[in-house]
Formats: structure tokens, C-alpha cells, sequence
């Protein structure tokens, strides 16, 4: 397999832009070596700048859930630009992509749109504080909800992958109204309540933690921070930008039972174009400016491109439940075979191969994993045509367009590492 184009990009980029990436993750410093440049995708397949073909299991992180290109979405996105590509004034398919998000997801009595899942944690946060009244934010070690300040607090994803414990330019003051939890542990959060329950405006979670690998919550966690969070007058904040509309068609709320005060969602619901939301009780909704005190706005809000794409893809979602099933059956054969010294993690179709021999429950557990095994085990993986996330801390994910066969292939690929 020759490389040679995307390592002549890759030092070209590395000349303006900062690592030669416009995100961390996407460096391949977790795994080593020079990043694929991609020319298209097509399918649940990426190709590179020099020809090779992959089997995508990134997803571009997530947003992929029909696979690249869907037709579907490509037309929607087509008939929208000839209309135009952003007006900064309201427009009616904006009301019909929120109507149908809280249709799908009935905790977001109201929505807001937003251009990044950055953007949706970071205004769901604020909104928390300004409808609490109170400063403090507890998060979970090892979970990511986008570059926030307050937030890139033991955080996972790229930091993680990049070993950064806390980073640079964030004012100490901004990282003391954030409190780190294990993930998984009731106990430490019944203590942080205990210790601080008056100040805490918001619990912020991902449901099935995504960004330190795959980890499901724990049989009991999700209830107790709805019954914590209640008791003492926090909002719960569901973290959904990636397991929304990804662990079923109402996300992981849906899936393990849980009404959150607020959700945020990204990734799927933009159809691949920049896109996400805020949303949930109305009460709550009705602070964020021009209804209420609490700023929040951007220029390219709503854009109608992202909307179009966005719509069209959770109109097909909505439409087509069975997608569901059938990317379990598609996931599940993929984890079928656990390799010896691995420990597999998944719900739905989002997973990870850890190399641990222990299960891994949270940060603590998962950070003992062999990544130096892992990364000689993704570049096996890729030298043979599939394209897993380049780091032990991330989640991988299958689309409703890989086939019986790129499963197939993909796990004599493994089989093979491990012979
Ligand atoms: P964005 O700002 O990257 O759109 O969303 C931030 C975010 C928020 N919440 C969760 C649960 C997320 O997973 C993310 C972003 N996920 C990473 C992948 N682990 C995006 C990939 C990247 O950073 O390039």
C-alpha cells in the first residue's frame, strides 16, 4: 500500500496548519505514523489521495450513521443550494429540524440549533447557571463534551489520546467550578452532593461514554443521577452529540429510560454538514435571548444547508426504524469474536477494542490499556483495507451501509493480527 501523497500532504500541512490537522484526533499521534489524506467516500467506504480503499469505521466520528453519500441526503443538500447557502434570517425548514428533534427526542420540548456540539455543551451550560443560579458543574473523568473551557477538565478524546491531563489557557478559575468524577460511581457523586449540593447548577453526562472508548453506563448510574440531581435542584444535561439517534432512534434516553432536563445532539443530526442542538424542558428553554436572559447566537445557526442535509436524515431515521435493526446484527457481528487479551465494549453500533483484560468501566480501567498494542493493531487493520478511530480512547462505529462483507473482512483482518 503506498502512502507517499498523504505523506507529502501531511508535511505540507504540517508547514500552516498546527499538526497538519484541524483536529487533534484526526493526527494519528495515538497510533503513530501519517495520517490517510482522503479524496471521497462513498458507502461505508473512505479512499485516500493515493487510491487505497478503506472500510470506514469512524464515521467522520459519528455523523455517518447512513454511510457516505447517502442519496437521500446529497439531494436534499443539491435542491437547498439552489435556493441559496445562508440568509441569517429564519427560515421554515429550521422550525420542521426542530419540530422533528423533539418529536424523536421528547425531552427537547425546545430546541435551539447550533453549529458544533461545542457550541451546544458550552450553551447548555450557561443556560444551566443562569436558570440555577448557581456556578458549579460536575463532569465525569474521561468523557469530552467539546472543547469548553470549564469543561476540558480531565476530559477525554483528544486529550485523552494526547495525554493532556488539563490544558494550557484555561484560567484556574474557570477549571475550580468544574468537579471530575469517576464515571460510574454513584458514590462519588452522592459525596460531591453532599459536599456541594446547593452550588452545583448541572450534572453533565455522556449516557454511554464514548470519548475514552465505549463505556456503557453501569446498571443503576444513569437512575442515580436523576434522583441526585433532582433532590438537590441541578439540571441533569445529557451529553448526546454522539450517542443521539446513534444507540437508537431517541438515543441512550430512550434506550435506558432516563427524561434529562436538557440534551444536546450533534454528529447524525447535521447529516454529515455543521450542525447540532441544545434542547429540553420548556421552562428551562424559554431563558436562552431573545426569550429570556441568557445569550446565546451564531451567525451560521441554523444554516440551511446543514438543516437540509439534517432533516433529510432524521426524516429517513424516523421513517425507517428497521435501520436499527439491522445495524445491530451488522455490530454484533462484528464483536462477535472477543481476540484473546481484548475487551470489547458496544451498545448499538458505537464500540471499541481495548486491549485490556479487564473489563473497562471508566477512565481508571481504560487508560491501562496496552495502546502501544492497539496502535500496532489499527495500522494492521488499515494496511488491509479498514479504517478503525486512530486512538485506544475513541469509539468506532458502523453504518447502515457496511455490508455483511466488510464485516466479514474486517474480522479475518483481526483473526489474522492475533494467529
Ligand atoms: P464538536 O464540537 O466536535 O462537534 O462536538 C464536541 C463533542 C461533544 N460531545 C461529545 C459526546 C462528543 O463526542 C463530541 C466530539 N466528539 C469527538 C470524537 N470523540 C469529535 C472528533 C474530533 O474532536 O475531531
Amino acid at each position: 500500500m503506498t502512502t507517499s501523497r498523504s505523506e507529502a500532504l501531511y508535511a505540507r500541512a504540517q508547514a500552516i496548519i498546527p499538526g497538519g490537522v484541524n483536529s487533534p484526533v484526526r493526527a494519528f499521534r495515538g497510533v503513530g505514523g501519517a495520517p490517510r489524506f482522503i479524496a471521497r467516500g462513498e458507502g461505508s467506504r473512505i479512499y485516500d489521495v493515493d487510491g487505497n480503499a478503506y472500510i470506514d469505521y469512524v464515521g467522520s466520528w459519528g455523523p455517518l450513521l447512513l454511510g457516505h453519500r447517502p442519496p437521500k441526503v446529497i439531494e436534499a443538500v443539491r435542491q437547498a443550494l439552489d435556493e441559496g447557502t445562508s440568509f441569517g434570517a429564519p427560515t421554515e425548514r429550521e422550525v420542521a429540524l426542530a419540530e422533528l428533534i423533539s418529536k424523536t427526542v421528547p425531552s427537547m420540548e425546545m430546541v435551539r440549533l447550533v453549529n458544533s456540539g461545542t457550541e451546544a455543551t458550552m450553551s447548555a451550560l450557561r443556560l444551566a447557571r443562569g436558570f440555577t443560579g448557581r456556578d458549579l458543574t460536575v463532569k465525569f473523568e474521561g468523557c469530552y463534551h467539546g472543547h469548553v473551557d470549564s469543561l476540558l477538565v480531565k476530559a477525554g478524546s483528544g486529550m485523552a489520546t494526547l495525554g493532556i491531563a488539563d490544558t494550557a489557557g484555561v484560567p484556574r478559575s474557570f477549571a475550580e467550578t468544574t468537579i471530575a468524577l469517576p464515571f460510574n460511581s454513584v458514590a462519588a457523586v452522592e459525596k460531591a452532593f453532599a459536599a456541594h449540593g446547593s452550588e452545583i447548577a448541572a450534572v453533565i453526562v455522556e449516557p454511554v461514554a464514548g470519548n475514552m472508548g465505549c463505556v456503557p453506563p453501569a446498571p443503576g448510574f444513569l437512575e442515580a443521577l436523576r434522583q441526585l440531581t433532582s433532590r438537590y435542584g441541578a439540571l441533569l444535561i445529557f451529553d448526546e452529540v454522539m450517542t443521539g439517534f446513534r444507540v437508537g432512534l431517541g438515543g441512550a434516553q430512550q434506550r435506558f429510560g432516563i427524561r434529562p432536563d436538557l440534551t444536546t445532539v450533534g454528529k447524525i443530526v447535521g447529516g454529515g454538514l455543521p450542525l447540532a442542538a441544545y434542547g429540553g424542558r420548556a421552562d428551562i428553554m424559554k431563558k436562552i435571548a431573545p426569550a429570556g436572559p441568557v445569550y446565546q447566537a451564531g451567525t451560521l445557526s441554523g444554516n440551511p444547508l446543514a438543516v437540509a442535509a439534517g432533516l433529510a436524515a432524521l426524516q429517513h431515521l424516523a421513517d425507517h426504524p428497521e435501520v436499527y435493526e439491522l445495524l445491530e446484527a451488522r455490530s454484533a457481528q462484528l464483536t462477535a469474536w472477543v481476540p484473546p487479551g481484548v475487551t470489547i465494549n458496544r451498545v448499538g453500533s458505537m464500540f471499541t477494542f481495548f486491549f485490556a483484560d479487564q473489563p473497562v468501566t471508566d477512565w481508571e480501567s481504560a487508560k491501562r490499556c496496552d495502546t502501544w498494542r492497539f496502535a500496532k493493531f489499527f495500522h494492521f487493520l488499515l494496511e488491509r483495507g479498514s479504517y478503525l478511530a486512530p486512538s485506544q480512547f475513541e469509539a468506532g462505529f458502523v453504518s447502515a451501509a457496511h455490508s455483511e462483507e466488510d464485516i466479514q473482512a474486517t474480522v479475518q483482518a483481526a483473526r489474522e493480527f492475533f494467529a
